[in-house]
């Protein structure tokens, strides 16, 4: 089989001008060094400790880096090499940090990608990354993403393999899995000779300035955009962000959330955590019921979670007040913003110290400080972890606010890449010509450094941490027939924080029934989407409002969805029959 031209991952990224990466390798921040290389280091200082807890599996790091290395072996057997990129879509389990790891000791590139994704969101993936390889459930709660990643290898032309969690003959003789895929099972295996495994590894070991990994971040079109993060970028702000949480080899850090969150591998979360020497315990889900046994039983003393998800723990914990939380030391919550109502439960009614967490795919990370008052820890998101970061509040024009006003957020550092791989035309809007990338996010900053999300310029809605562009919910809505125009607006919801409300106007030439969230959801249904992004109300307007320079006036749309809910929820009330 000929192999298919692939653009190099470096040559689509954009890199730090030589004169700030001199500086942040000359400063210490960039160590020259792989993630890989950094863990098979740690792994060599305390091959006995038990780096994963997946259930009754335990793996010390001598066997993590047995089965990465095996796996990375394995995988140059079949033609992945360096430099190709594998996604990774597979639930929480034990063999997503090793094939995880796997990849970074050979070079390849992890694209971590969410177990909700479907073909829509992972054939512009697959197309974008020109991924190599997909590694996938067989099936995941009632859906094949075998079979879906079968089609999208057969339409992706860089595209080879399939790796199938199960094996390829399912697990069992009783249902043989499709020809073609491989097994992960036997890919994940302990190498045979791990220490010739290891030492063609650490051969092969790509270099500090690699990229190491493409991150998501949504896309309005179906097409993603992928943060190029590099070995020496990732690693310093896993380290430093390990440091201020002051991970090291006792922490046990509970990954609840799905692994496919930057959140999750790298703020320290799990990289974080082993790098420290401490152990990583998977969770399947971020229920209290499952979360808390887990925290019981394997002694749990740090984990992240979004807000929806500390809103569902507090209530659990005042039905239980006995359960065995007390080796929990810190929750990290972020990804959306927290209410200062819940922060301020958090140390009170869990027992632990909260720490809260803004961050992004394309780098910035601030996080409260251990030691900061309560004032700070219940009404910021944090500072920079970097000294090294520069963050600058700007309006309309990128002129400087006054201090303590609300502005949009720039930000630039050692960990914060100058641009999204192969896109040049968002990054022009993205990134400032003096590569400063526009976050989209408002935040103020107080006397004391930190920063408070306020708001956001950026046409996302967060729905309990899951990005949604509101673009490519109106493209969707577009297609369904009588639908003339459509805007899509976040809706504050008490649960999720925010929901997908979508506005349309029906076509006059189109003088049919009314439009429903049943057609928009057939559309999407049909199209293969996520189905996070599906809207959760919809109504019908006969236009939409428009500024006065014709742009469609998003503002006033929230308003009014705001207030059209709270009619239909006092409606409700009044008539909970509903007729
Ligand atoms: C994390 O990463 P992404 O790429 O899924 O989303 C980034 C965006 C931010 O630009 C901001 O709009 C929002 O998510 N966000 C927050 C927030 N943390 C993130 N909005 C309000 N309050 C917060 N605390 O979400 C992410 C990546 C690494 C670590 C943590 C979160």
């Amino acid at each position: 089989m000929s192999e298919t031209a692939v653009k190099p991952s470096r040559s689509g990224a954009v890199p730090w001008p030589a004169e700030a990466a001199a500086r942040y390798a000359a400063e210490g921040y960039w160590e020259g060094l792989s993630l890989g290389a950094h863990l098979a280091a740690t792994a060599r200082r305390t091959p006995d400790a038990i780096a994963l807890v997946d259930g009754p599996l335990r793996i010390s790091f001598r066997e993590l880096m047995a089965r990465a290395d095996g796996a990375a072996g394995r995988m140059r057997g079949v033609g992945i090499g360096a430099d190709d990129r594998v996604v990774i879509q597979l639930p929480n389990c034990w063999e997503h940090v090793v094939m995880t790891v796997a990849c970074l000791r050979l070079g390849a590139l992890p694209v971590w990608a969410l177990p909700q994704h479907r073909h829509h969101e992972m054939s512009g993936v697959v197309a974008h990354a020109q991924a190599r390889a997909l590694v996938v459930p067989r099936v995941f709660k009632g859906f094949d993403h075998e079979a879906m990643a079968h089609g999208i290898v057969a339409a992706v032309p860089a595209a080879r393999h399939v790796i199938v969690a199960g094996g390829p003959t399912g697990g069992g003789a009783e249902r043989p899995g499709r020809p073609g895929s491989l097994s992960l099972s036997e890919l994940c295996a302990p190498a045979d000779d791990p220490v010739r495994a290891a030492e063609e590894c650490d051969k092969a070991a790509p270099g500090g300035d690699d990229i190491a990994m493409f991150l998501l971040s949504g896309g309005t079109t179906g097409v993603p955009k992928l943060a190029a993060r590099t070995h020496n970028d990732f690693a310093y702000m896993v380290k430093r962000a390990g440091e201020i949480c002051a991970f090291g080899p006792d922490t046990v850090y509970l990954a609840v959330l799905p692994l496919g969150h930057g959140f999750v591998y790298g703020g320290p979360g799990v990289l974080g955590a082993l790098l420290a020497g401490g152990r990583v315990v998977i969770g399947s889900s971020p229920a209290p019921e499952v979360a808390f046994d887990l925290i019981e039983r394997e002694r749990v003393t740090a984990t992240s979670v979004v807000p929806p998800v500390i809103s569902r723990w507090l209530d659990h914990r005042a039905e239980h007040p006995d359960a065995g939380l007390d080796s929990l030391r810190l929750v990290q919550v972020g990804a959306a913003r927290l209410a200062p109502e819940l922060a301020a439960r958090i140390r009170p009614e869990l027992g632990c110290a909260l720490q809260q967490v803004f961050g992004m795919a394309e780098g910035l990370l601030c996080l409260t400080r251990l030691d900061d008052p309560d004032d700070v820890v219940h009404h910021t998101q944090g500072r920079p972890i970097s000294p090294a970061d520069e963050i600058r509040v700007v309006g309309p024009a990128g002129e400087p606010v006054p201090a303590g006003e609300p502005g949009v957020l720039l930000a630039r550092g050692p960990y914060t890449p100058r641009g999204y791989y192969d896109s040049p035309a968002v990054n022009a809007r993205a990134f400032t010509a003096d590569g400063w990338y526009r976050t989209g996010d408002v935040v103020r900053r107080t006397p004391d450094g930190n920063l408070v999300v306020t708001g956001r310029e950026k046409d996302v809605i967060n729905r309990g941490g899951e990005k949604i562009h509101a673009e490519e919910v109106e493209e969707f809505a577009l297609r369904v027939a009588g639908v003339a125009e459509a805007a899509a607006v976040a809706l504050p919801d008490p649960e999720l924080g925010e929901l997908v409300c979508l506005f349309v106007v029906p076509d006059p030439a189109a003088a049919g029934r009314p439009v429903s969230l049943g057609d928009v959801r057939a559309v999407m249904r049909a199209a293969d989407v996520a189905s996070f992004k599906v809207p959760e109300r919809l109504h019908t307007l006969p236009s939409l409002p428009r500024t006065p320079l014709g742009k469609i006036d998003k503002k006033r749309l929230r308003a009014d969805a705001v207030r059209l809910s709270a009619g239909a929820a006092g409606a409700a009330a009044a008539n909970p029959a509903g007729r």
